[in-house]
């Protein structure tokens, strides 16, 4: 065999590798895990977690809105779109030190991460020497950092990641085939690519969904492979229960049962087993029984703090009770 049909087979052999590597989750296997018996589901996704995790720690990440409304996109579910009458107003970019304030008290409260979001469709290249600032006075305070601020170019990533940004969150919110259904202003593939210029920053990635919005199971699957297909997973998988908000089309929509978000959360777990993966918007309005499925279904991460971006969060004393009496410890940023 000559030297180049070795490096050929190599060449084959490694693209093959990360084909599989792809596409190790067809959309019918995860809907195949959809449809398990409940205890059944429960049952795997525990066995996933705990070879993967210490089952009683958990992760508390703090938000915090450093731009607020006035957004040009047409998300169908955000209280924080322009066009629909929520009544939020838009503000400016909030001042360092009121970011730094911020991140100082979610640290004293106990969060390990800090997490910046921004209603953008995308940051212009003069909004991210504010947040470059933020985000190296944040990781000063030795808190893990984290932005969300719409569509973002690889050289506005690798500016994130010179200032110590250590994780952006960019959300395919839904499969490819409900997408038009919520969203117009951008498409699938732009979001595709944003994660593509995050990972090629050497950024990590936070990635996630909502569930909630009117979609079917096979739309979640959809999701759910979508994001285990990627290569690599995403390390934190954010799984949002829409937030229904009087003025966005999405309000007034039926709720989903709530076993079908633990079945989420399971499944999510199963596909994704190293994954941090956070129980994220409408914790409050799933209350404590269902959160509790959902700890024991994986979820090992969470929004911490009485706010979220726009809407309310369980308070902070409230979480620290209920984690108490279910045995779960909070993650140091020493721990795994
Ligand atoms: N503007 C940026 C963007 O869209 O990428 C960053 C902020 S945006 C608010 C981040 C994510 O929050 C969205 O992708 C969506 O998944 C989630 N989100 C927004 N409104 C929500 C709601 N009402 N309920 C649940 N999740 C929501
Ligand atoms: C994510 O997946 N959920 C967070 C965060 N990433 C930025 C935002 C939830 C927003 C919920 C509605 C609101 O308060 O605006
Ligand atoms: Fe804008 Fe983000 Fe809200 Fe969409 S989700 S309207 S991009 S702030």
């Amino acid at each position: 065999m000559s030297i180049s049909t070795v490096t050929l087979h190599a060449a084959t052999k490694k693209v093959a590798a990360v084909a599989a590597a792809n596409e190790i989750w067809p959309v019918a296997e995860v809907a195949a895990l959809f449809a398990l018996p409940f205890n059944d589901l429960m049952y795997r996704a525990q066995q996933v977690h705990r070879a993967n995790f210490d089952a009683n720690e958990i992760e508390l990440a703090t938000l915090l809105s450093i731009k607020t409304g006035g957004c040009p996109e047409d998300c169908g579910y955000c209280p924080q779109a322009a066009r629909y009458d929520t009544g939020v107003t838009a503000q400016k970019m909030l001042p360092v030190a009121e970011v730094i304030a911020a991140a100082q008290a979610a640290k004293d409260q106990g969060a390990t991460r800090f997490c910046m979001g921004a209603a953008w469709r995308a940051p212009k290249d003069r909004d991210l020497d504010a947040v470059e600032e933020m985000v190296k006075a944040v990781k000063g305070l030795g808190l893990e950092t984290c932005a969300t601020l719409g569509m973002l170019q690889e050289q506005q990533a690798a500016r994130l990641k010179d200032a110590g940004l250590d994780f952006y969150n960019h959300n395919l919110d839904t499969s490819p085939e409900f997408y038009g259904d919520v969203i117009t202003t951008r498409d699938y593939q732009d979001r595709l690519d944003t994660l593509g210029a995050v990972r090629q920053a050497g950024l990590k990635v936070c990635c996630g969904g909502i569930v909630g919005m009117g979609e079917s199971r096979l739309s979640r699957a959809g999701l759910i492979a979508q994001l285990a297909n990627l290569n690599p997973y995403p390390e934190s998988v954010p799984i949002n229960h829409l937030v229904q908000v009087e003025g966005t089309p999405m309000y007034g929509q039926d709720v989903l049962d709530p076993l079908e978000f633990v079945r989420t959360i399971a499944v999510a777990r199963i596909t994704m087993p190293k994954a941090r993966v956070r129980l994220s918007a409408g914790r409050r309005e799933l209350g404590e029984g269902i959160q509790t499925l959902c700890y024991l279904a994986g979820a090992n991460s969470i929004f911490y703090g009485d706010k979220l971006l726009i809407t309310g969060n369980p308070e902070v004393e409230d979480d620290k009770a209920l984690l108490g009496r279910l045995g779960i410890r909070s993650k140091t940023n020493q721990s795994a």
